[in-house]
């Protein structure tokens, strides 16, 4: 919706110029003024039985000449915006206190003593308008993290009833005449997007729309209380039409500059600022001077960090007053420009930008997928289940899909478990979650339990245009990314054609009519199984190639995925053919342009080590390259039935080699079991320890490097790589040890080196 009022607008205006500021603590002033027990009692509250006593959102209507008061003074002091003492008014926040029958008593009070104050401040300085935000509190409730940590799995409350229950307060704000939204102190992304959802149906129902502020907490390391990342959090409410994001409470502001600074970097809206007094003392109370924190907001303010900025806990006018005195001089933050990528996030933020590798999608957690993820399933054996979860991403995959569908299973219930209970597995939850179901309530479910922006898997237009668009605002309303199947009115797609049209048809739908951005849409053109007898079914590989290679040319900010495995359902049980077969397909599907895959993560093979015969004959089938292709491939298939793809056991072959060879062998396959022993051979080869490094060693990665670049290996091989060579290096230490000892003249020096982050040493 439009911003529908025009002290809103003057706001937008007063941001274009100058850095705005926001006020001081409510709760520091609360105390000053020594609004004690009495006050928070009074009336109306005279009957309440409860404990009233830090009920400060109860003072609204027990002491408002108070509450004006302190309004008043963070006014004169200098601030443009003052929020309402609402912090705590929503009915779940209310109900500690009995008080949830007020919700809007209260939220309707608050906001006519912070307009009162605004007013009489703006009638005071004509040219300097002040405003009033409706501040929204992360409640006392948790979504992504368990109340009781003996049952991770148990929450309070639901996210529905979390969205009833902000609704109920934001439309007493906007009826109140707020002129902007503030939902701050955000510590759980998924509490947060329920708030965010609930400003969206607010909009809708009380037909009057603004500005809306989001400001999330962040502790020591840099992460929210519920472990996400400030990139990863922004990403999970970057859907959100929002005036601005930024941090606030907890850290202070010197502690706090990282994390703001990255935040200003990759943030596409305004920033704003307002931190704690320092950190808390041991009493509680809060230690840093107005001087102190106007220095260190001012470096921020110089830096370019701030478009708002003001003061939380421990905050009073005088602090205000020094912020406003110091960032006066300096010019308001302009946001670069981003690049368009597409993003995902867990607790840390997942980018996929042009020349990342290949995107890995875990297959393995999918009752369909997996016989043995099924049994757990249906055992209840979530913990176990949860671990072939932490296998997929420690074997590398970026994102883990998430399948549930069997007739047998209450979906959307066992869906939620699951999403739940990973939520607590921070290993685990580290990597974007993609929601992969055919039925939309499942879907749905599952978008309610992610806090990180993840992907919906998938939607198409099987059932015409009006259910699709209804899914995929839906979808977007929650801030995911969308898998579209290749599929229509008429059938799935199997020629190029068709595959390449109804992508196109659905693009066009998606961001013409649902607002999806390009890049949050990842086209599906349907892996389907080869070799199976069929004539029909001889082009299927190539024409899903060809059709990425067209859908990326025309499309190049959407992405293209697909479920690898399906490619060899003809070989079922013969493992050594169909991992040849996916490492054939996903190199000449790479080369098109397909960005990510559903894959079994621990067991990528290496295209450049498959057996040529056998990799003849499977790119005969995928290429469809001859008539009797599938013939020859079973037959070949025959021959190998049965023997295990362990590569220790056909260690005979390559053992042959020369000691250089074996090393490069061994760190092209990731093998660690005779590294010690041809690094032994080869030191006494080469002489000293160092030649063996920049010999053998290095000529075996080099290898690795080239079959990286060329889309013949994976990250996760490489990772394997690196830990063969760490090993081999690790082994040779102590003779470099003790040939620096026999030296003791000379001194290396020191060379210190840095890598940035994201980088591609991360990895270790
Ligand atoms: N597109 C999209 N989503 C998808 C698919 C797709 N999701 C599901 C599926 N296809 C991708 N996932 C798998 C997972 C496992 C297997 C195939 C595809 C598989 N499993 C072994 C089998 O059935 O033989 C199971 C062996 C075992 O029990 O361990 O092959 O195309 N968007």
């Amino acid at each position: 919706m439009e911003i529908s009022t025009n002290r809103s607008k003057d706001l937008l205006n007063v941001l274009e110029e100058r850095i705005a500021i926001l006020d001081g603590a409510m709760g520091t002033m609360v105390h000053a003024l020594g609004l004690d027990e009495q006050g928070f009692r009074g009336e109306p509250f005279r009957n309440n039985e409860r404990d009233l006593k830090n009920c400060i959102d109860a003072l609204t209507l027990s002491q408002p000449d108070a509450i004006k008061q302190i309004h008043t003074s963070f006014l004169e002091a200098g601030a443009d915006i003052v929020e309402t003492n609402t912090f705590g008014a929503t009915p779940v926040a209310l109900a500690d206190f009995g008080l949830e029958g007020h919700t809007r008593e209260l939220n309707l009070a608050a906001c006519r003593i912070a307009r009162e104050a605004a007013d009489a401040a703006t009638l005071k300085t004509p040219d300097k308008p002040r405003f009033v935000a409706g501040s929204i509190g992360p409640t006392n409730k948790q979504l992504s993290i368990a109340g009781n940590v003996a049952d991770p799995g148990h929450r309070d409350v639901t996210f529905d009833e979390m969205v009833a229950c902000y609704k109920a307060q934001i439309e007493a704000l906007l009826e109140g005449g707020v002129d902007l939204l503030l939902a701050e102190t955000a510590f759980d992304t998924l509490v947060l997007k329920a708030a965010l959802l609930a400003i969206e149906e607010a909009f809708r129902s009380t037909g009057i729309a603004v500005p809306i502020m989001a400001s999330f907490t962040v502790f020591e390391g840099g992460r929210t209380l519920s472990a996400q990342t400030v990139d990863a959090c922004y990403q999970s409410i970057s859907h959100a039409n929002l005036l601005s994001a930024g941090i606030n409470c907890a850290l202070g502001p010197e502690k706090l500059r990282p994390y703001l600074a990255d935040l200003s970097r990759i943030c596409p809206r305004m920033v704003s600022c307002y931190p704690n007094a320092g950190l808390p003392n041991a009493l509680g109370g809060f230690d840093e001077t107005p001087e102190m924190m106007a220095s260190v907001i001012g470096e921020f303010a110089r830096d370019g960090f701030l478009n708002i900025v003001g003061g939380c806990c421990g905050t009073t006018p005088d602090h205000i007053r020094a912020i406003a005195d110091v960032v006066a001089t300096h010019p308001p933050r302009r946001s670069a420009e981003q690049p368009r990528l597409s993003r995902y996030s867990g607790l840390e933020l997942l980018e996929v930008r042009p020349e990342s590798s290949f995107t890995i999608i875990g297959e393995r957690t999918n009752v369909t997928g997996s016989r043995a993820f099924a049994r757990l399933i249906k055992e209840e054996n979530y913990e176990a289940a949860l671990s072939v979860a932490r296998q997929q991403v420690e074997n590398g995959a970026n994102i883990i899909d998430i399948n549930v569908d069997e007739g047998m299973l209450d979906g959307p219930a066992v869906m939620t478990k699951f999403l739940t209970l990973l939520s607590s597995e921070p290993d685990v939850s580290r990597v974007p979650i993609m929601i992969d179901s055919s039925r939309w309530e499942v879907l749905e479910a599952g978008l309610k339990c992610i806090q990180g922006k993840g992907v919906v898997n998938s939607i198409s237009l099987k059932e015409g245009e009006d259910t699709f668009l209804k899914q995929a605002r839906i979808i977007r309303h929650y801030g995911a990314a969308v898998v579209v199947m290749a599929f229509d009115e008429n059938g799935q797609a199997t020629d190029i054609e068709n595959r390449v049209a109804i992508c196109e048809r659905a693009y066009r739908l998606l961001t013409e009519k649902a607002e999806f951005p390009p890049e949050d849409i990842i086209f599906d053109p349907n892996i389907l199984t080869v070799a199976t007898g069929m004539e029909e079914h001889n082009r299927y590989a190539i024409n899903f190639i060809e059709a990425t290679r067209q859908i990326k040319e025309k499309m190049p900010l959407t992405k293209v995925s697909g479920g690898v495995s399906n490619i060899s359902f003809s070989f079922r049980g013969n493992n050594l053919v169909r991992e040849a077969m996916h490492a054939a397909f996903l190199y000449h599907s790479i080369s098109a342009g397909l960005d990510m895959g559903i894959v079994n993560a621990g067991m990528l093979e290496v295209y450049q080590e498959i057996e040529p015969e056998l990799l003849e004959r499977v790119e005969d089938v995928l290429l469809n390259r001859r008539e009797d292709a599938t013939e020859r491939l079973v037959e070949f298939a025959e021959t190998v039935k049965g023997v295990k793809k362990d590569k220790a056991s056909n260690a005979q072959v390559w053992r042959e080699g020369d000691y250089a060879s074996r090393i490069s062998h061994a760190l092209v396959n990731g093998i660690t079991d005779f590294i010690e022993g041809d690094t032994e051979e080869a030191r006494q080869n080469l002489g000293r320890p160092l030649h063996v490094i920049e010999g053998p060693l290095m000529d075996g990665m080099k290898v690795v490097g080239q079959l990286f670049g060329e889309g013949k290996m994976f990250l996760p091989q490489v990772v394997k790589s690196a830990r063969v060579m760490k090993r081999a290096v690790a082994y040779l230490t102590p003779f470099m040890e003790a040939e620096k000892d026999g030296d003791e003249a000379s001194s290396a020096g020191t060379f210190l080196i840095a890598t940035v982050k994201g980088d591609v040493h991360d990895i270790g």
